[in-house]
This record gives structure tokens, sequence and C-alpha cells, in this order.
């Protein structure tokens, strides 16, 4: 039995919870992953959960090691003609599944039974995709899409991030904060940080919204509703602060597989430039599959394995300009890298889930801060809140 699989039964075993054992690493909340940093906050269990931690590194390493060669490559936005055709083949996919639907009276993503008419949003919506980066999602599992908010807008949340990540640090530690309330699980905790962010109570975070929502030239608020609907559900508002010195993640999803339209879609955005040896996300595009996260699991029993789909399938180096986002179906294999040089790197990010399709696979540590969780805010009432808050703004 290899030591990585070892330590996940252990862990597993100690909490009572065997199926973890062999389950694959979902993160950023998975139950097992969750309870190796739990038991790292109240302190417990530390000789566990610093092995599981390396384990975890070592399995990155290599991982990294076998992404390396031709089939690796950076992650480029897809041109004017790619998100079209993009869409034209989305279009009659969702034509033809709708006519095989009405034939059939019924089933499609969402029915739990044939005969039932699937309600809500289960089909991606082409309506609303006018620049094809969810045509693209919905094939690829990931699109860039450049310039989704101003520089200057990325530079001042940058540095509303990087205060508050000295003040949260601050309020945890001198007991004025809940560490639940501040901060997310992560993998790979050495010097990375999953930052809960407030809504109302910061303009830099409300400006950022209004601009990816509303000026939408980069179009990337309507490929995001294109795919989970407008009344999809805040999961996440969080930064992930990787400084100099962090680890390399295992490769994982954020959602285990599931038939269906993408459960979620998570936005990560660039803060500042992000240059290879800053440790970019890495993606495996098309990898949100049963086969992909079979293979994952497989590897379990042996990460040393040099053959199988994480050896031959292409992925991409997420290197990405300041304001640049990474849009992505989180059933979508990635990792973040290792950050080498000496340089912070920012990521702000969200994510919406689609209630119809993902409200099962939904874990109770999402990034998002317990009273925006309490609130169950929509991608509609976000978008409302951004807006009024501009008005409000304008006529001071
Ligand atoms: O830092 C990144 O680029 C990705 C982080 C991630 O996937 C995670 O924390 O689960």
């Amino acid at each position: 039995m290899h030591t990585f699989l070892r330590a996940t039964v252990l862990f597993s075993v100690l909490s009572g919870n065997l199926s973890d054992a062999f389950s694959p690493v979902y993160t950023r909340k998975s139950t097992a992953i969750r309870q190796l940093y739990m038991s790292d906050i109240v302190g417990s269990n530390e000789g566990v959960d610093r092995n599981g931690q390396q384990n975890l590194m070592n399995r990155g390493l290599m991982e990294e090691e076998l992404l390396q060669g031709d089939q690796q490559s950076f992650l480029e936005m897809a041109s004017e003609d790619e998100r079209q055709d993009a869409l034209d083949r989305q279009k009659k996919l969702v034509k033809e599944r709708k006519k095989l639907m009405k034939n059939s009276g019924g089933g499609g993503f969402g029915a739990a039974s044939k005969g039932k008419k699937p309600s809500g949003h289960t089909e991606f919506n082409a309506r609303v995709d006018k620049d094809g980066f969810g045509a693209v999602v919905m094939e690829e599992g990931v699109a860039r899409v450049n310039g989704c908010m101003s520089i200057e807008t990325s530079q001042n949340l940058l540095a509303f991030v990087n205060q508050q990540l000295l003040d949260s640090i601050d309020e945890v530690s001198n007991g004025e904060a809940d560490e639940i309330s501040r901060f997310a699980d992560v993998l790979g905790k050495k010097k990375r940080w999953d930052m809960l962010l407030p809504l109302e109570e910061s303009n830099e975070v409300m400006q950022a919204l209004h601009e990816i929502f509303y000026s939408d030239a980069s179009g990337l608020g309507g490929a995001i509703e294109s795919i989970v609907g407008k009344d999809a559900k805040l999961y996440e508002l969080s930064a992930l602060i990787s400084d100099p010195g962090s680890e390399r993640q295992a490769i994982h999803p954020d959602f285990p597989y599931q038939d269906t339209i993408p459960p979620a879609l998570t936005s990560f955005i660039a803060l500042q430039d992000i240059e290879p040896d800053m440790g970019p996300t890495t993606f495996l595009p098309r990898s949100s599959s049963a086969e992909f996260h079979q293979e994952l699991k497989d590897r379990l029993w042996d990460s040393h394995a040099r053959q199988g789909l994480l050896a031959t399938s292409p992925n991409k180096l997420n290197t990405l300009g300041i304001s640049d986002c990474s849009l992505y179906n989180p059933m979508t294999l990635h990792c973040g890298g290792a950050n080498r040089s000496d340089k912070r790197r920012v990521l702000f990010y969200f994510s919406f889930y689609n209630p119809v399709v993902g409200a099962e696979t939904l874990t109770q540590g999402a990034s998002l801060r317990p009273e925006l969780k309490e609130r169950d805010l929509t991608l509609k009432n976000i978008k409302k809140i951004v807006k009024d808050w501009k008005k409000a703004e304008v006529k001071v």
C-alpha cells in the first residue's frame, strides 16, 4: 500500500469514515482534507497531519514531473472564431437533447426519472453567452477570459487583499474573529491562504464585481449565467494567496464527477501578472469526466505510475496577466503550483453553484464568510446588490 493511501486510510479510520479512504482528494473542502486541516487547527493528531500534508505535497511533485513535456502548454484565450464554433456546437447539442427529451416524454439533465420534466436551469443557455466563453468551458472545462476588470480595480483589490490578510491573521490570533470566519481550508497550507472576503464592507470587492457583471467588456458575466443560470447560489468569495516557498498542490477536482451540465462555475482572477515560476494553476482540459476522476482514484494505489491519462493528456499552465480570468468547471482537474519566485501570487475568486444539479455535492466548508452563507445569495441578488451600490456611489 502506498504511503499516501496509508495516510488517507489512517485519517479516515481515525475519523470513523472508511469510505473517505478510497476517495480522491476533493478540495478545497473535501471531508478528508478538512479533517486533516481541522486537526491542524485544533492541534491534535499532529504527526498524522504533518505526514498527510507531506504525502500530498510529494504527490504534487511527482505529478509536476509527469505533466511536463510536449503535452504541456500555456492557457490561451480562444479566438473569436473558435468561440463561435464552440457556441454553434453547443447550440446544436442542446437542440438535439431537447428533441430527444420531447420524444421520450421527459428525462435529460436534472430530471429524476423518465416522464418528469426537468425544472430550473439544466441546459447551457447560448443566448446569454454573447462572447462564447461559456461554450468553451462546456467543451474544455476551462476558458481563459482576458481583461475582465480594469487594471486600476485589480490593483486596488490587490492592496485590499494584502491589508486584509494582515488584519485577518491579527483578528484570528488575538481572538477577535473565529478562524472559520476568515480562512477556509486550503491544500498545501505552507505560505498559502484561502482568505474569505467580505462583500458590501469592501468597495474594492464591490467595484470588481460591478465591472465583471456590468461593464462586461470581457463576456465573463454572460458566460457564468449561461452555465449556472441566474438563480445560481453564491458558493465562494475569497482570495487565494500563495507566497514564495508555497508548495505544489496535488491534482484535484473541487467537485466529484456527475453527469450533468457543470454543477458550478469558478472564476480565478489574477490580481497581478503571473509568471511561470510563481506557481500558476495547472488545468487538465476535458478532465471533468468519469475516466479522469477514476484515474485519480487509481493513482492513490500507485502515485508513481508513469502511464495513464495524467501522463498523456494535454495540460495548461495558467500564466494570466493582471485582471485576466480562468473560468472553470470545478469537476475539471487542476492544482496550484509551487511558488518558486520571490513574488506573492494572488487570485481573487468566486464561484456559483446551480442548485438544480449541484446542491447534493456541496460541502460545508466552502470558502464563503458565514454571514454571506446565511444570506443564501443568488447570482441575480449579487448583480442587484452591486448595481444598487454603484448607483448610490455615483449619486454621492
Ligand atoms: O492556487 C491555485 O492556483 C489553485 C488553488 C486550488 O485549486 C485549491 O486551493 O484548491
